[in-house]
């Protein structure tokens, strides 16, 4: 059931205001409809959801406001960057795990969940792997290993890997990548083998971004994971990233996208939700965008395996937007000053509305911990 927008909109304006998440608003304090103001990860549980953010290791490290919140709000964990190639192995042979393995801390320490962000992807890759001139059985044999390295050190720690991420162009056509240029289309099936080899009980995702709504490219992802399945590959979910922007409009059909994937029996995840706008922010961008945020979450919440629902980070202060979009921004749950915004107050909301709704005897939302593997 849909929290009425009445509630909606209720919720975003409370809280233009801007106060700092420590001293919100009681429920209903201004005499409003009452917004529940617990963190969003417990909020979650009652729905059977884990709600996760992207962390970054140096606001981790430096910001105690930001390890407070991470640790808070947040129920499962995804390094932003620390995980991937370029990090773990800057030099061909030398790993380096320890910012990776101080966020598995932490999740431990917190009682959260770790994504494993990103195992074969284009981007972040080392310089000897993109500019060495390897052959294609070399190149081959350099992916095998990085996979079974990789996911054997975090194997028992890392609840979902995103195994291969963004191997699709808009139009649906494979991605003109490294691995497709050198292995063939073949890499991403053997990228999940050699991953579920070495931690058989990791969920295995496919990840990608402009997926959420129905269209080539998310076509294309669905024809790809139905494949893979009856031939039996070890693909165990879809992740959809959720970078929207408000300035494009807003999807309308994602919780019919998220369903089909749910009917072949896969567990999905929005992966990276963030929601930017043309700065300067504004009340009217800041409502579109907290029902941007909703939407994506309704999708989730809808589809009986989505199991997560994770933000690309929570505070305007430390967003990849500025930098790969100028002019472009404000895109989290957060401002600068970590003040929640209305898409924070949106989420709980919704959250907490369809908790309500729940009927005893209802079929149900699939418990994370219980997904099946093939
Ligand atoms: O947020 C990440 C940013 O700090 C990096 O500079 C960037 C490099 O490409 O990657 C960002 O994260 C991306 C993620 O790994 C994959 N999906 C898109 C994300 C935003 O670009």
């Amino acid at each position: 059931m849909h929290l009425p927008r009445l509630v909606a909109a209720a919720a975003a304006t409370c809280c233009l205001a801007l106060l700092p998440v420590t001293a919100a608003t009681p429920a209903g304090a201004s005499g409003g409809p009452s917004v529940p103001d617990r963190p969003l990860r417990q909020l979650a549980a009652d729905d059977h959801l884990r709600v996760g953010t992207a962390v970054d290791m140096s606001a981790l490290t430096d910001d105690a406001a930001y390890r407070r919140l991470t640790g808070s709000e947040f129920s499962t964990v995804t390094a932003e960057n620390v995980m991937k190639w370029e990090a773990l192995e800057p030099r061909q042979g030398e790993y380096d795990y320890a910012a990776a393995d101080r966020l598995v801390d932490f999740a431990r320490r917190h009682g959260q969940k770790v994504r494993g962000h990103v195992l074969v992807w284009h981007s972040q890759l080392p310089s000897w792997l993109t500019s060495g001139d390897l052959t294609a059985d070399e190149l081959r044999a350099v992916l095998h290993r990085h996979i079974t390295d990789t996911v054997r050190h975090f194997k028992g720690q890392v609840w979902q890997w995103d195994v291969v991420n963004e191997a699709f162009n808009e139009d649906g056509t494979l991605r003109d990548s490294i691995w497709l240029r050198k292995l063939g289309p073949g890499y991403i099936a053997d990228a999940f083998r050699w991953a579920h080899e070495a931690d058989p009980h990791a969920l295995l995702f496919y990840n990608d971004y402009n997926t959420e709504w129905t269209g080539p490219k998310s076509d294309a992802v669905y024809d790809l994971v139905r494949r893979l399945r009856a031939e039996g590959v070890p693909v165990h979910g879809v992740g959809f990233q959720g970078h929207l922007g408000i300035q494009y409009g807003l999807p309308t059909d994602m919780a019919a996208n998220f369903a089909r994937f749910d009917r072949l029996g896969l567990a999905t995840a929005v992966t990276e939700a963030d929601v930017r706008m043309e700065m300067p922010a504004d009340a009217a961008k800041l409502a579109t965008q907290a029902e941007g945020y909703r939407r994506l979450l309704d999708a989730c919440l809808r589809a009986r395996h989505c199991i997560s629902f994770t933000v690309w980070g929570f505070t305007d202060k430390y967003s990849w937007v500025p930098d790969t979009f100028p002019g472009e921004g404000a895109a989290n749950l957060f401002d600068e000053e970590y003040r929640p915004k209305p898409a924070y107050r949106t989420l709980q909301s919704e959250l907490a509305g369809r908790a309500r709704s729940a009927r005893p005897d209802d079929a149900g939302r699939t418990r994370p911990e219980s997904i099946s593997q093939p």
